[in-house]
């Protein structure tokens, strides 16, 4: 006997709702802290967690599956068999090698490389029509490679860039005029990292331009001040890596929250880390965080920002740079 009695005149529904399913690729700290947001903020009625650590995998699929009772019904699974990614609307890629000590970047990208090779062409064998969405780092070299491996149009293969960086700085300038982070417009564009690239003029509150209001009311330009936000933007990840070991919760809202733009086609603006050849002069195949329009098909467009000439030089910089070491590495 059923458990429910069916009500015989129930109207079945003809239009079934869209399904979305979300693959999250690596449950390390940052995986797991995605996916957690991504519940609970109700953006996907089917998550797949993928690991080659079959019992953490495990572990963590349990432990989230035990909060059903508070969370929206999101059907959950885990599996170390990258089948089980078949029809994702968005694919997050998280895994990566750790750091072993005294470890060139060069060796641990050479390592993640090969982590790239082994994840990306199955997933894009199970499923044709996804989004990548890049975490790992360093993030702007392996979404090229993802690019690359993947074969997908550029507009679907996008990085998490600087979209955490952005909202750190947010954050500080936020605290700094002591108002909500949310009324607070900034972008940190270029390479996520060490050499981002602040754009000073992007900066609003409520609407008012923070540069030109300062200098309108001639109150004492403050670019000791606001170098020291964007230098500790820059410090904030070793900053928290010191003090806990990894950095989690930030990234995790700020990766959910691309996934509701790119899923929701909320068509909203983000730094993120796009093919950024025929940008600012850039000639060679990089990908560098720019502020970019998402919706479901992915990267919708590119704003046109104005950079000034030091800002558009560090971000050639940055491409030459990123390019050397593309080349170093051989792909
Ligand atoms: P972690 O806790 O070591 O987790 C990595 C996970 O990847 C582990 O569970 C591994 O078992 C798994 N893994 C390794 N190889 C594979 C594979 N072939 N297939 C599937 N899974 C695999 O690292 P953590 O979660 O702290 O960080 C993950 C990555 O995110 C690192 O590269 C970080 O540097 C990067 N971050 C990127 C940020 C950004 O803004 N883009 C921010 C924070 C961290």
């Amino acid at each position: 006997q059923a458990f429910f009695k069916p009500i015989n005149n129930a109207a079945p529904s003809s239009t079934p709702n869209p399904h979305n399913k979300i693959s999250v690729i690596g449950v390390g700290n940052v995986g797991m802290a995605i996916a957690q947001t991504i519940l609970t903020q109700d953006l996907t009625d089917e998550l797949v967690l993928i690991d080659t650590n079959a019992d953490k995998l495990r572990g963590e699929m349990l432990d989230l599956q035990h909060a059903a009772a508070f969370l929206p019904r999101t059907k959950i699974h885990a599996s170390v068999d990258s089948s089980a990614t078949a029809g994702s609307n968005l694919c997050i890629v998280t895994a990566g090698a750790r750091q072993i000590a005294g470890e060139s970047r060069l060796n641990l990208l050479q390592r993640n490389l090969s982590i790239f090779r082994s994840i990306i062409p199955p997933l894009v064998r199970h499923s044709p029509d996804t989004t990548l969405l890049i975490v790992s780092n360093p993030v702007d070299i392996l979404t090229y490679v993802a690019w690359k491996l993947s074969g997908f149009p550029s507009n679907r293969v996008i990085g998490s860039g600087t979209n955490l960086d952005s909202s750190r700085f947010r954050f500080l300038i936020a605290d700094h005029l002591d108002v909500n982070a949310q009324d607070v417009q900034a972008y940190i564009v270029g390479e996520h990292g060490d050499s981002s690239v602040a754009l000073w003029s992007s900066i609003s509150v409520g609407g008012v331009p923070v540069l030109s209001f300062l200098e309108k009311q001639q109150i004492v330009y403050e670019k000791e001040t606001l170098e020291n936000i964007h230098k500790s933007v820059v410090e904030s990840a070793y900053e928290v890596i010191r003090l806990k070991g990894y950095t989690s919760w930030a990234i995790g809202y700020s990766v959910a929250n691309l996934a509701r733009s790119i899923l929701r086609d909320q068509r909203k603006i983000h730094p993120v880390s796009v093919l950024a050849k025929g940008f600012y002069g850039i000639d060679g195949e990089v990908f560098l965080s720019l502020p970019a329009q998402l919706g479901r098909g992915g990267i919708l467009g590119v704003t046109n920002v104005h950079l000034n000439q030091e800002e558009t030089q560090r971000l050639v910089d940055s491409a030459k740079t990123i390019l050397q070491v593309q080349t170093e590495l051989g792909i």
